[in-house]
């Protein structure tokens, strides 16, 4: 039997790979019963260079993101060069392999180059870009179908005053960037799929019920002003020592979804650097933290797509802000670092499938 199949026979997933998910831009009348699309962030080069972490995502995906490559950092080394190889090589793999490739992101705080700190007009902010949204977009239209238009706009500890996260767009254009963004997305590709997409929602925390009622301030303003806002991605970074709030996710997301927005998980893992020490304790505190956190968003309505912020932990971004003390490796992905599934998997692989 072909190892792809076999993975996909063995874990008995709803979804084979290569079944590719369609994206919704009405919010969904139905929440569906449907196998959830699973996906992961990419490193483009490993799919050339490491063959077993190709294999796994052969086997295990429905979806891509770059991890990297479609940030203004890749892709705009000086302001008037665009370099495409890694969006290229990921959106050519996705389609020679029957899978769907998002887009991550058009207006982000992070990530920026060097050259942008020269910026200093909200004219020349917004021409920048427009010019970003008409290249980029331009250039995928059609081919990628679900954008991150804006990511982490809202502040990670927002106030009445100072709801919004400071970066180049709030600083030059205000939180009127974040409509600039969706509308000039959606005039360059009118069937793309447009998502907010931003993190600290989930736990029963001060900051957490600030950040999702400043959230929900912004997307109800973008909904009231007919802004072609499509569908909400909540990261899902999870803290791992920390309860997950089931009934605050369950709240905000009934209240997105009362505004006819669709939820995709988008950037799933369980950061680890405070967990026991003892692996398998810990890939079982990983797993609930995330199986919590998906039951409190599918009790509601289940998401159109879980993605994780790659697969392996042999490769995340997790130990570059969140070290263990110990020097124990981090485990905050479904595959262990020899490409293993993990609780975490099957917590997911339990959730996406279809429902009775
Ligand atoms: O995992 C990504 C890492 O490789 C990059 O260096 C970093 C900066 O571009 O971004 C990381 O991904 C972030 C994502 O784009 C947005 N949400 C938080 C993710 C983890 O930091």
């Amino acid at each position: 039997m072909h190892r792809r199949q076999f993975v996909l026979g063995a874990l008995g997933a709803g979804l084979t790979a290569g079944s590719a998910p369609a994206f919704a831009q009405a919010g969904p009348k139905e929440c569906t019963r449907a196998a959830i699309p699973f996906g992961a962030a990419i490193r483009v080069d490993l799919l050339r260079d490491d063959q077993e972490y190709r294999r796994a995502v052969l086997g295990h995906c429905q979806l891509v993101v770059g991890e990297g490559g479609l940030k203004w950092f890749d892709l705009r080394p000086e302001a008037d060069k665009f370099v495409f190889d890694q969006p290229d090589r990921l959106l050519a793999f996705a389609d020679a392999n029957g899978m769907r490739m998002r887009g991550h992101t058009l207006a982000w705080y992070a990530a920026m180059p060097k050259w942008t700190e020269a910026i200093s007009t909200k004219k020349e902010a917004e021409r920048v870009l427009y010019e970003h949204i008409d290249t980029v977009v331009g250039r995928y239209k059609g081919r990628i179908p679900s954008w991150d238009v804006v990511n982490e706009a809202v502040s990670e500890d927002p106030t009445a005053e100072t709801p919004m996260r400071k970066s180049i767009w709030q600083d030059l254009i205000g939180t009127q960037h974040v409509e600039l963004a969706f509308r000039r997305t959606a005039a360059v590709d009118p069937k793309a799929q447009l998502v907010l997409n931003d993190f600290g929602f989930e736990n029963p925390t001060d900051r957490c019920r600030a950040k999702r009622a400043a959230f929900l301030r912004l997307v109800r303003n973008l909904k009231d002003r007919g802004v072609p806002l499509h569908a909400i991605g909540l990261q899902g970074h999870l803290p791992g020592e920390q309860e997950i709030d089931k009934d605050g996710i369950s709240r905000l997301v009934a209240e997105l979804h009362g505004m006819g927005l669709s939820i995709l998980v988008t950037e799933l893992d369980v950061i680890d650097d405070k967990l026991p020490r003892d692996r398998a304790i810990r890939d079982e505190i990983v797993a609930s933290r995330a199986r919590a956190f998906l039951q409190a968003i599918g009790d509601v309505c289940r998401p159109e797509a879980v993605v994780t912020w790659g697969i392996t932990d042999q490769f995340t971004w997790v130990p570059i802000w969140f070290r263990r003390k110990d020097g124990d490796p981090n485990r905050p992905l479904p595959l262990d670092a020899n490409y293993r599934p993990k609780p975490l998997m099957r917590a997911i692989q339990e959730f996406t499938r279809a429902k009775a």
